[in-house]
C-alpha cells in the first residue's frame, strides 16, 4: 500500500464519491480505512455510531480504543442477538485479522459515541483518533451522513 497524501486522498475520493466517504486514509503500519461514516444525531446529548471498514494488509492488529472531541465517553460496541432482540454491548477490542478486516457497519461492530459534545451536523466532519495495539494511533475524519444512512 502506497502512501499519499490527505488531501490528494481527499479530491480523489470527491471526484468518485461526492457523496462523502472522503475519510479515507492509509497508514505506513500496514492499515488501510475506508468507507467512514458517522449518521446525523439531531439533540445534543444523544449518542452517536461510527462506521468504517479497517483493512491490514500486514499482520494481525486489534483496535482497542478510540478518542474524539465529539463525545466524552467514547466506547467499542457490537450487536448481539439477545432472544431475538439486537442488543448493544461493549467489547474490549476489536480484530483485524492479518491479510483480512473488520467491518464497522449499523447492526453490528460500531464505534460508540456516548455523551455527544455537540450535535452532529448532515455534511460535517468529525476528528477521530484511533487506537490500535501494533500500529499506535490513527487519525481520521469521519464525514457526517443522514440520520439512518447504511453507508
Ligand atoms: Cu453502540
Amino acid at each position: 500500500m502506497k502512501r499519499r497524501s490527505a488531501i490528494l486522498g481527499c479530491a480523489m475520493m470527491f471526484v468518485l464519491a461526492p457523496i462523502g466517504a472522503f475519510a479515507q486514509e492509509a497508514t505506513a503500519s500496514g492499515l488501510a480505512i475506508s468507507g467512514g461514516f458517522m449518521r446525523a444525531s439531531p439533540m445534543v446529548a444523544a449518542a452517536g455510531a461510527g462506521f468504517m471498514t479497517i483493512r491490514s494488509t500486514g499482520p494481525e492488529d486489534r483496535l482497542v480504543a478510540f478518542r474524539s472531541p465529539a463525545c466524552s465517553q467514547p466506547e467499542l460496541h457490537t450487536h448481539v442477538n439477545d432472544n431475538g432482540m439486537m442488543r448493544m454491548r461493549q467489547v474490549d477490542a476489536i480484530d483485524i485479522p492479518a491479510g483480512g478486516e473488520a467491518v464497522l457497519q449499523p447492526g453490528g461492530l460500531h464505534l460508540m459515541f456516548i455523551n455527544l459534545t455537540e450535535t452532529l451536523e448532515e455534511g460535517a466532519q468529525v476528528p477521530v483518533t484511533l487506537v490500535f495495539e501494533k500500529a499506535g494511533e490513527v487519525a481520521i475524519e469521519l464525514p457526517v451522513k443522514r440520520a439512518g444512512a447504511m453507508n
